[in-house]
C-alpha cells in the first residue's frame, strides 16, 4: 500500500540548527520498509510540514537529531516527535462488543460498548459497601500515625475483579462476544509484586478458584501508594534536585515532581521500607496491575500513565536513566517496558476463558490511566474544547500541542493520538470539599445546597473561600478553611487591597464561596497552562456534572456552553472506545485514528454531548476575570504565608528519617507506640531528626 500524508512537526527549540529530520517506523511497519520508500521534504526547519510517502501506513518517529551523515547527533533537547499517519475504512464485527474497566479511587466500574459504539451494559463494585472487610473509607487507608499518608490494599483491587465478573455471569453478559478489554485506573498509584509472582502465579491461575485465594502471597507489600497521599515533599524534592530543579524535571517529564507522583513514592520505599523494595519484582502501575491479572502475566505501562510517574523521558518516550538513577537503584528491572497506549498487552488469560466463557482470542489493550482515558471517552479530538471532571478530586485537561505548559499542570502524551498531548490540572479537595461544606451548611442535602446557591447572587459580594478538606495539591497548601470578604473599588471591582479575613460565612454565602472558588481557581490556573480562554466549549463529566446548578456557574465563569456527555462515565467508556481502537489498530496493522472510529457511527453513540448550561454575559465573564486574578493574588499570599517550601521539606525529611528508624524498630522486635508519641511530641518536626535517630540507636 502506498500513503502519501502531509505531516506537521515542531522541534524544541533546545534542538537548534539546521538538523535534518529522519524518520523512523515504530509501528504499523518496519523500519527498512519505510525507510526505503520515504521522501522527506522540508527537514532542517524549526517547524513546517513535510510530505511522507511509505508504502505502509503506521507510527512513525520524527527524529530531530542525526547529522546528515545519518549518524546520530547527540544534543540536549533532541526529541522524537511521533507522526501517525492513518488508515481508514473498515467494520467492526456486527457481533461485537467492547469491554472498559476503571478501577477508580472508590469503586471498579465496568461499561460494554457494541460495535456501533452503542452502550450496552455498565456495572460497579463499591468498596466501602461491597467489600466492607478492607475497612477502607472512601477507598482507601488513612494511617492514623502518618499524616497524609493514603494507601490501598492491592488484594481488594484484585477481589473487585472476582466480584465484578462473578456479577456480570450472573447478568447473563455474554462474556464471548468480547472482542477486545481495556481499562483505566487511578493515576499514579503502584502495585508492589513479589519475587516469583509472575512464574509461579499469575502465569498459573487455575480456572476452578478465585483470583484472590491465588494472589494472596503476590505482593511485597500490600498496601499500596496511591494519589491522595503526600507524604513525599523530602522525596520530590530530592529527585527535582538530581534532575535540574522543578524546570528541569518540567522539561524532562511533562510535571513537576509531585507527592503523589510514582517516582517519590518509589523512593520512599526505598528509604523507608527497603526490604519491601528488594522483594520487589515488578512495579506495576494500578493500570498495568489490573491489565496484568487478565493477561496472567506482567502487563507494559503505557505512555500517557508513565507520565505521571517522574521516570518518563516525555519526549523519547523511553525512561529516563537520570530520573532512575535520582529515584531508586536497580529500578528499571522492576519496571518492565513501556508502550504505546493503543498496543495489545497480549490474549485474555485462559482462566477467564475457561471460567467465564470469554472467547480465547480476546485481546488486552494496553491500560491507561484514568483521566487519559475520560479524554478519549469524551470523544475531545478538537483543542478548542476543555473537559472538567468533578470527582473526588476535580481536573482540568484539553488536548495540546505544547508539550511544555508549565509549572502548574501537567503533561501526557494524547492516549488515542501520539501525535498530541493532553495538558492537565489537578485539584485534589473537589467533592471531597464540596460535601464537607454541604453536610455542614446544607444538611447533607444536594438539594438545599443547590437552594442556597440561588440564593446568592454572581461574585458572592466579594466573599471569597479557600477550602482545604485534605492536603491540596494546585495551589500546594495544607489543610485548612480560608475566608475573606474583598473590598469593592470605586470602579465597581473587588480588590485584594484591604480584604478581610473572616472566621465564617453564612450558608447561601459559603456554599457559593466553595463552588465559585473552585471554578476561579480552575479558570486562572487553566490559563497559566495555555488552555483555551475561553474554550469553545466545556465538557463537564464525573459525578459532579449531574448537577445543573454547578454546570451554570461554570458556563457564567468558562464564559462559554457546557455540555455533559451522554454517558457521565468518561474513563469507564473511554476505556471500552480505546478497547475498539486498539483491537482494529492490531487488525489493520496500522494506527487508525480515533476520529473515523467515531465518524463511523450513523446514529446515536455513547460519544454524543448534550448542551446543558448556556454562557453567562460577557460582562459577568470578565468580571469573573477579575476576581480570579484577586484569587490568584490571594493564593500566592497564602503559600507564602502557610507553606515556605524549605520549612515543608525539612518536615517531610524529619518524617522519612523517623519512619526509617521506625522500620528498623519494628524490625527489632520493638513497641512501635513509643516511637510514634516521640514523634508527635517532636512537632515540629526539626527536632524529629535528630530525635528520630537517637531512638533507633537506643533501641538497637
Ligand atoms: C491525576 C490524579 C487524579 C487521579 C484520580 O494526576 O492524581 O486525577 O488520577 O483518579
Amino acid at each position: 500500500m502506498q500513503v502519501m500524508a502531509q505531516v506537521g512537526y515542531q522541534y524544541p527549540a533546545a534542538a537548534g540548527g539546521r538538523v535534518p529530520g529522519v524518520l523512523e517506523a515504530v509501528d504499523g511497519c518496519s523500519s527498512s520498509t519505510a525507510s526505503s520508500s520515504l521522501q522527506l521534504h522540508g527537514g532542517g526547519m524549526r517547524s513546517g510540514a513535510m510530505s511522507v510517502k511509505l508504502r505502509c501506513c503506521g507510527s512513525l518517529f520524527l527524529e530531530c537529531g542525526r547529522g546528515r551523515n545519518g549518524g546520530r547527533v547527540r544534543r540536549r533537547g533532541a526529541a522524537v516527535v511521533p507522526v501517525i499517519v492513518g488508515c481508514s475504512g473498515f467494520e467492526f464485527p456486527p457481533d461485537a462488543l467492547f469491554l472498559g474497566f476503571d478501577s477508580s479511587t472508590q469503586s471498579l466500574k465496568v461499561t460494554a460498548i457494541d460495535s456501533e459504539l452503542r452502550l450496552v451494559k455498565t456495572a460497579k463494585v463499591n468498596y466501602d459497601a461491597d467489600l466492607k472487610h478492607y475497612g477502607t473509607k472512601d477507598g482507601v487507608h488513612r494511617d492514623p500515625h502518618v499524616k497524609g499518608r493514603y494507601t490501598a490494599p492491592a488484594l481488594m483491587w484484585v477481589e473487585a475483579l472476582d466480584m465484578m465478573l462473578t456479577k456480570l455471569a450472573e447478568d447473563g453478559f455474554p462474556f464471548h462476544k468480547v472482542y477486545a478489554i481495556s481499562g483505566s485506573a487511578q493515576q499514579h498509584g503502584s502495585v508492589f509484586w513479589a519475587q516469583g509472582a509472575r512464574d509461579s502465579l499469575l502465569k498459573n491461575l487455575d480456572p476452578s478458584k478465585s483470583l484472590l485465594s491465588q494472589l494472596q502471597n503476590a505482593f511485597a507489600t500490600k498496601e499500596s501508594p496511591m494519589w491522595m497521599d503526600s507524604t513525599t515533599s523530602a522525596q520530590c524534592h530530592a529527585i527535582e534536585e538530581a534532575l535540574g530543579g522543578a524546570a528541569g524535571v518540567t522539561a524532562l517529564t511533562g510535571s513537576r515532581s509531585l507527592e503523589r507522583y510514582t517516582g517519590p513514592q518509589i523512593r520512599r520505599i526505598y528509604e523507608t521500607q527497603e526490604d519491601v523494595y528488594h522483594a520487589t519484582e515488578r512495579v506495576s502501575l494500578i493500570s498495568s496491575f489490573m491489565a496484568s491479572l487478565l493477561l496472567g502475566d506482567y502487563a507494559a505501562i503505557d505512555h500517557s500513565d508513565a507520565a505521571g510517574m517522574t521516570l518518563m523521558d516525555l519526549h523519547h518516550r523511553n525512561w529516563s536513566p537520570d530520573a532512575l538513577n535520582a529515584t531508586a537503584p536497580g529500578l528499571l528491572d522492576k519496571l518492565g517496558p513501556l508502550a504505546l497506549p493503543h498496543s495489545i498487552a497480549g490474549k485474555l488469560h485462559p482462566y477467564y476463558v475457561e471460567r467465564y466463557n470469554f472467547s480465547p482470542n480476546c485481546q488486552i489493550v494496553t491500560w491507561s490511566g484514568d483521566n487519559p482515558c475520560s479524554l478519549a471517552g469524551l470523544a475531545m479530538t478538537r483543542p478548542g474544547d476543555i473537559a472538567i471532571s468533578l470527582g473526588t478530586g476535580d481536573t482540568v485537561f484539553g488536548v495540546t500541542h505544547d508539550s511544555h505548559p508549565g509549572l502548574d499542570g501537567h503533561v501526557f502524551p494524547n492516549p488515542v493520538d501520539p501525535n498530541s498531548y493532553v495538558a492537565m490540572l489537578v485539584h485534589k479537595n473537589g467533592s471531597l470539599s464540596r460535601e464537607e461544606v454541604r453536610n455542614q451548611k446544607a444538611n447533607g442535602s444536594w438539594e438545599a445546597f443547590n437552594e442556597l446557591l440561588d440564593k446568592s447572587p454572581p461574585l458572592n459580594e466579594g466573599k471569597m473561600g479557600f477550602y482545604y478538606k485534605e492536603w491540596e495539591s494546585l495551589p500546594p497548601l495544607p489543610v485548612g478553611y480560608h475566608r475573606y470578604v474583598l473590598r469593592q473599588s470605586p470602579s465597581n471591582s473587588y480588590t485584594v487591597q484591604e480584604a478581610k479575613k473572616v472566621p465564617d460565612f453564612d450558608a447561601a454565602a459559603e456554599v457559593r464561596a466553595i463552588v465559585e472558588g473552585q471554578f476561579l481557581s480552575m479558570r486562572a490556573h487553566a490559563e497559566r497552562i495555555g488552555l483555551p480562554c475561553p474554550p469553545e466549549r466545556v465538557i463537564a463529566t464525573g459525578g459532579g456534572s449531574t448537577n445543573k446548578h454547578l454546570l451554570a456557574l461554570m458556563a457564567s465563569i468558562f464564559g462559554c456552553d457546557v455540555y455533559t456527555a451522554n454517558c457521565p462515565d468518561s474513563a469507564p467508556l473511554g476505556a471500552a472506545l480505546r478497547a475498539a481502537h486498539g483491537w482494529i489498530c492490531q487488525e489493520k496493522g496500522a494506527f487508525v485514528p480515533l476520529a473515523s472510529i467515531l465518524k463511523q457511527a450513523n446514529h446515536e453513540t455513547a460519544f454524543q454531548c448534550n448542551l446543558l448550561a448556556k454562557k453567562g454575559s460577557r460582562e459577568l465573564h470578565e468580571k469573573y476575570g477579575q476576581l480570579a486574578a484577586v484569587r490568584m493574588e490571594i493564593e500566592h499570599q497564602l503559600l507564602e504565608e502557610t507553606h515556605p517550601p524549605q520549612a515543608e521539606v525539612e518536615v517531610e525529611k524529619a518524617k522519612a528519617t523517623v519512619e526509617k528508624a521506625k522500620a528498623k524498630v519494628e524490625k527489632a522486635g520493638v513497641k512501635v507506640e513509643i516511637y510514634q508519641e516521640l514523634f508527635e511530641e517532636t512537632y515540629p518536626y526539626h527536632d524529629a531528626i535528630s530525635s528520630g535517630l537517637n531512638v533507633a540507636t537506643l533501641d538497637h
